[in-house]
């Protein structure tokens, strides 16, 4: 796979996918990364790729132009380029699955405040990591091609690594031990010791399954709690109380 970044700082995406098997995935050729930078299309005398917003507001915005011509350089027909921005869906195993069938992506990174919205029609999708905000879109991209790099085939040594895992079927992986069989007063479970493949299916499995629910009410929990229907009369509630 061929990966495009477009960033104003290279370095924040390169360095941290350098490493351990993002790194190896790239000296056996499964990942392509090359860099853009904006301020390399700037025409004048300080280069400059930011400036301040129209109707006013704090912070910078990335200019344009710049973006747009790196973007130029880099797109081909078969780009699908990816925009960003804690605006954009979240990103998650099945849009990492979708992006791993890619054969070139492209990666534009908003840093400051963001990317004059003009640029946004030129995006095929516009992906943000979670709800909180980044200085930039660079750690993002590590995050999202780090996923997606794990993916590729050839590139995780064991052909099943990526099958058997969490979110790939819908469960939560079973817990994993390794050696030794008992570490400061805590055991690993007998199924796992027992060399019966049967018996150790079944345990992971029903690990599986009482993970996935436990971890189904929690979120059910947390998003009741972010409902405003209920937000509102809890604080009716609390304003009766206080009467
Ligand atoms: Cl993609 N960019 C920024 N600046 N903040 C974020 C994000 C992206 N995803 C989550 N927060």
């Amino acid at each position: 796979m061929y990966a495009d970044v477009i960033t104003l700082f290279p370095e924040m995406v390169d360095f941290p996918l350098s490493q351990s098997i993002t790194g190896r995935a790239r000296k056996e050729k499964y990942l392509k990364l090359s860099f853009v930078n904006p301020r390399d299309f700037t025409e004048d005398r300080h280069r400059t790729v930011d400036d301040r917003p129209y109707g006013g507001g704090t912070g910078m915005l990335m200019k344009a132009e710049p973006v747009f011509r790196a973007l130029e350089k880099v797109r081909k027909k078969t780009s699908y380029v990816i925009l960003l921005t804690p605006k954009g869906q979240t990103f998650n195993q099945e849009t990492a699955l979708k992006l791993a069938k890619k054969k070139r992506l492209v990666f534009i990174c908003g840093h400051y405040e963001g990317i004059d919205e003009r640029i946004t029609p030129l995006a095929d999708m516009q992906l943000s990591i979670g709800d909180y905000v980044l200085t930039g879109g660079e750690p993002a991209a590590v995050v999202v091609i780090d996923a997606v790099t794990r993916l590729i085939p050839g590139v995780l040594k064991k052909e099943d690594a990526t099958v058997n895992e969490t979110f790939t079927d819908g469960l939560m992986e079973a817990p994993q031990y390794t050696r030794p069989a008992v570490w400061r007063g805590q055991s690993v479970p007998d199924a796992l010791l027992s060399g019966n493949h049967k018996k150790i299916e079944e345990w992971r499995r029903n690990m599986s399954e009482e993970l996935t629910s436990k971890a189904a009410k929690v979120s059910a929990e947390k998003k009741a709690d972010r409902e405003p229907e209920k937000k509102k009369k809890t604080v009716l509630k609390h304003r009766r109380k206080a009467v």
